[in-house]
């Protein structure tokens, strides 16, 4: 199995050069078939109101803490959370999706390039860190048949377009990836990226958090029993960043309106430094 040999510095290179950068084998394997084999009993408690079953979830942490708690308090991912936007990362929503088997005989093998929300088009050249971003993982290795996924590398710095139909068609700077089961991929949200059909005789899984910054909208709802217990539990220690995870930022207003007359980067390490101060326990 491969290990993660990078540092974090030599991901955020990657991440800010190339739009995109692979966490190898982030999520153990019993998480990821635990968290496969939990949809089924999801959507029998979350039914669409026709009674049909769900094919994706977004408040996750009511239905899942058991799965998702680890998650926010991750901690490489945390960090490399924060060294991409400053000590502002909310949890935007999670996404628990999956594609039933597709008909190659009906359905376009590339599902149709894009950049994800809150998104710009990017000036040529120029980056800026990103309002939003994913952190995207396959629940099963990804496979020719099951829909690998593309990218095209740099397209987060480049003022690239696509008409609606060359969105469809393979793309001559397009790399296709495989990631593999507990793989985590983070994603810039203006990198120009594509999903796959999947044309294998099994469902195909897809599990991301959406992060973006505190002052933002979030669309996951954290005022369910779960959420306000953990909000709760974490404003008792003084947990600043699993709080802003949950749409809770005491310092928001602050960091995001410190005058702006040096890059605001030179502040996140007293921030961060702050943030773990305020931890009462740990
Ligand atoms: O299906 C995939 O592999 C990619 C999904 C994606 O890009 C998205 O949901 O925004
Ligand atoms: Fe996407």
């Amino acid at each position: 199995m491969l290990e993660d040999t990078k540092s974090l510095d030599e991901h955020l290179e990657e991440f800010k050069t190339i739009g995109f950068t692979l966490f190898p084998n982030m999520l153990d394997s019993d998480w990821v078939k635990t968290m496969r084999d939990s949809f089924d009993a999801i959507g029998d408690r979350i039914p669409n109101p026709d009674g049909s079953r769900p094919q994706v979830f977004v408040d996750l942490l009511e239905h899942k803490p058991d799965l998702i708690l680890p998650i926010l308090s991750n901690d490489r991912l945390l960090n490399f959370a924060e060294m991409i936007i400053g000590p502002h990362v909310q949890l935007e929503s999670i996404t628990f999706r999956r594609t039933a088997p597709q008909d190659p005989d009906t359905t376009d093998p590339i599902l149709g390039f894009h950049r994800d929300m809150f998104a710009e088009f990017p000036q040529e050249g120029v980056y800026h860190r990103p309002l939003l971003f994913n952190a995207l993982s396959y629940l099963q290795d990804l496979t020719d048949e099951n829909g690998p996924l593309r990218i095209i590398p740099g397209s987060h710095m480049r003022a690239m377009s696509l008409t609606s139909n060359e969105r469809k068609r393979s793309h001559p700077d397009e790399i296709i990836l495989y990631p593999k089961s507990g793989d985590v991929a983070i994603f810039h949200n203006a990198i120009v990226h594509s999903g796959t059909a999947n044309y294998s005789k099994e469902y195909r899984y897809l599990f991301f958090f959406t992060m973006n910054h505190s002052w933002l909208k979030h669309r996951a709802n954290y005022l369910g029993p779960i959420s306000k217990s953990v909000k709760a539990s974490a404003r008792s220690i003084g947990d600043r960043r699993l709080l802003r995870l949950l749409g809770e930022d005491e310092k928001f207003v602050q960091r995001a309106n410190s005058g702006f007359m040096e890059p605001d980067e030179q502040m996140w390490k007293q921030w961060i430094d702050e943030d773990v101060g305020n931890l009462k326990t740990k």
